[in-house]
């Protein structure tokens, strides 16, 4: 690690006001181009432990950044891993007010619920697939902290990659129901459709991601505990979205899942 502790709770604390005030800020690599992957992480952790101090709590997790279409858009070549808290979670066609955020966008994304916990190293599709109670639909909203969604993967894995806001619902289904690289989805906005894809687009198939995260988080001793809610990663790129806004995920074999922007 390159950062002192001092300096990690800084930059938490910066970043956790940023979210609670709706205000962007330069990405913080430009003040700390020296900051390693372990001090990413350690802010996220120390974001998250600000959350839990305030009385969240952890819900979820998700892999970002794991489709081609998302890596282009945004310059990078590798996933990342954040935290979901009860506070993000939106009830299915919910409300979510654009004053508490700073430049939405929404996903449209697989999310897994597990019945067993997942630990790597070696994890992989098939451990995730067996681990898995169900699968459904889920939106979720980013809203990076800095300015015009400019940054690089550190500090994007410190501002606990854009998480805001999610929603999962639809008809669940077991993982042995359908194939979910072959499955179709298509994001509408006002009625209209403005994103088109299928499960194969996260990493060749949405378990990968999760697979990832196992592995990921093996490295660093910790596990997806059983009951999480996981988001896989969007499908598509991420679309900007406004007060007024009406948005809708439908999954092939899953129904669909919404949300309003107000
Ligand atoms: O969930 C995601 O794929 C987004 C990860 C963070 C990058 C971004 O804000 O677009
Ligand atoms: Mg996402």
């Amino acid at each position: 690690m390159n950062l002192s502790a001092a300096t990690i709770a800084q930059l938490a604390e910066h970043l956790d006001n940023c979210q609670r005030n709706a205000q962007d800020t330069p990405k913080i690599t430009d003040q700390y181009p020296d900051m390693d992957w372990d001090d990413a992480y350690a802010i996220q952790d120390a974001i998250l432990a600000r959350h839990l101090g305030r009385g969240a709590r952890v819900i979820g997790l998700k892999a970002g950044l794991t489709s081609h279409a998302k890596m282009k858009q945004m310059g990078v070549e590798t996933p990342v891993f954040g935290f979901l808290v009860d506070e993000y979670s939106v009830s299915e066609g919910g409300e979510v007010k654009v004053s508490e955020l700073i430049h939405p966008k929404v996903e449209p994304e697989i999310a897994f619920v597990l019945k067993h916990a997942l630990r790597g190293p070696g994890c992989h599709i098939g451990a995730v697939l067996a681990a898995t109670d169900f699968v459904m639909p889920g939106i979720e909203v980013i809203d990076s902290r800095y300015r015009d969604f400019k940054f690089d993967l550190k500090s994007v894995v410190a501002d606990n990659t854009s998480a805001s806001r999610f929603v999962v619902g639809g008809q669940p289904l077991r993982p042995n129901q359908l194939d979910l690289r072959t499955v179709g989805i298509v994001l509408e906005k006002n009625g209209e459709p403005v994103a088109l894809g299928a499960g194969a687009a996260v990493l060749g198939h949405p378990a990968a991601a999760i697979a990832m995260l196992a592995n990921h988080l093996g490295a660093r001793g910790q596990e997806i505990p059983a009951g999480s809610v996981i988001l896989s990663g969007g499908i598509t790129e991420a679309v900007a979205v406004a007060a007024g806004d009406n948005v809708c995920l439908r999954v092939q074999g899953m129904g669909s899942v919404s949300l309003r922007f107000v």
